[in-house]
């Protein structure tokens, strides 16, 4: 998200004066790049990032330029906004379905509450409609459809991570069709800092191995969904948790078709986690053994999510 907005367009955005902003621009508070002229430019992805960390309220939401987080689109006030999700993924409803998400996200909600919360209520909830026949089939591929189209719309609005960032790389196994489980890691990853790389659904694990000891991540994940293909693949485990231990990667087993219970023998490097909340806590754990604790860099939101004060 290249796209640049003036001081003025933000401080529309979340209804404070455009001085305010300028000045909280000049004191650091948020980044901003400059014209030739000398103007004040800021990247709109620094912008949603600013909203999010401050708590600041989106009162236009139509001055940041995004189509569809305008008021209409996304969840009425009063209503229960993630109940809102779970009933447009379902109509396969996809501009409500990812504004809101997004809007939500903009309000603080971590990426990995959402896909926890109504992405997986709204897809466990059409797993029930396939029983009635044909007619429930199409909606589960429609539903399947929204979810990533709203998982890579919010991907494209996440802080870009920088080149050295720890990298996390994984699928799920040959046989396994299922491709919103192992995006949504991807994007969580994506959204605690990780550079990611989401070989998808349906990959041998040869071909993880490879990949494994080419990019060298730092994590690995795999998730399961298919209660067929769960035990073949668990019997060639062993070739990605080797590849994972010789480039020193933490190997996470995840998915509603993983045998509950005691891992067993299982490595120190391996990790059975239950959800995508799991696995964002386990990632921030690792980043932050990896990296000196950082600065923060915004205020506080009472500062800037409050109705605008004489600059
Ligand atoms: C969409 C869907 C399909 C689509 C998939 C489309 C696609 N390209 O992705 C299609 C139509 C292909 C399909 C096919 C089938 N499906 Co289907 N499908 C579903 C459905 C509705 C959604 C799956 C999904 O994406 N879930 C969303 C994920 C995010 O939820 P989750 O798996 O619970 O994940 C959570 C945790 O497990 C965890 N997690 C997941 N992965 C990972 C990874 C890591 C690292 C970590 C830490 C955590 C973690 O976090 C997630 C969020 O909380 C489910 C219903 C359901 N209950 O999930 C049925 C469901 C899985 N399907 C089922 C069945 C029976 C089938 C079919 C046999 C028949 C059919 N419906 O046509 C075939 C078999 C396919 C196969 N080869 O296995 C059953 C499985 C029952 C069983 N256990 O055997 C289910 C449960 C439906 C039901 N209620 O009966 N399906």
């Amino acid at each position: 998200m290249d796209r640049l907005l003036s001081p003025k367009d933000l401080a529309a955005a979340i209804g404070v004066s455009e001085s305010s902003l300028k000045r909280w621009a000049d004191e650091g508070l948020i980044r901003v790049t400059r014209t030739a002229g000398g103007h004040r430019r800021i990247l709109l992805n620094e912008a949603l990032n600013f909203i999010r960390a401050t708590g600041a309220v989106l009162v236009r939401p139509e001055a940041l330029g995004i189509s569809g987080l305008a008021a209409g689109a996304v969840a009425p006030r009063g209503g229960d906004p993630d109940q809102f999700i779970v009933q447009a993924v379902i109509a396969g409803d996809l501009a409500a379905a990812r504004s809101t998400l997004l809007a939500r996200y903009l309000e603080g909600v971590a990426l990995s509450a959402l896909c926890d919360g109504p992405l997986t209520q709204a897809l466990h909830l059409i797993g029930e409609a396939w029983k009635q026949g044909p007619a429930g089939i199409h909606a589960e591929h429609r539903a399947t459809d929204v979810c990533i189209h709203s998982l890579n719309f919010i991907r494209s609005f996440l802080p870009v991570p920088g080149v050295g960032a720890p990298l996390a790389l994984g699928a799920s196994p040959a046989g396994d069709p299922y491709q919103v489980p192992t995006l949504m890691a991807a994007t969580v990853l994506a959204s605690e800092g990780c550079r990611e790389i989401n070989l998808g659904p349906n990959l041998p694990f040869a071909a993880l191995s490879v990949a494994v000891a080419q990019h060298k991540p730092m994590l690995v994940w795999i998730s399961f969904t298919s209660a067929e293909a769960v035990k073949p693949a668990l019997r060639e485990l062993a070739l990605v948790e080797n590849a994972a231990e010789r480039v020193g990667a933490q190997l996470v087993l995840g998915g509603q078709a993983l045998p509950e219970g005691p891992a067993g023998a299982r490595a120190a490097h391996v990790h059975s986690l239950a959800s995508m909340q799991a696995l964002a806590a386990f990632a921030r754990g690792l980043l932050a053994s990896r990296t000196p604790p950082a600065q923060p860099v915004v205020p506080a939101p009472a500062a800037v999510g409050s109705p605008d004060q004489p600059a």
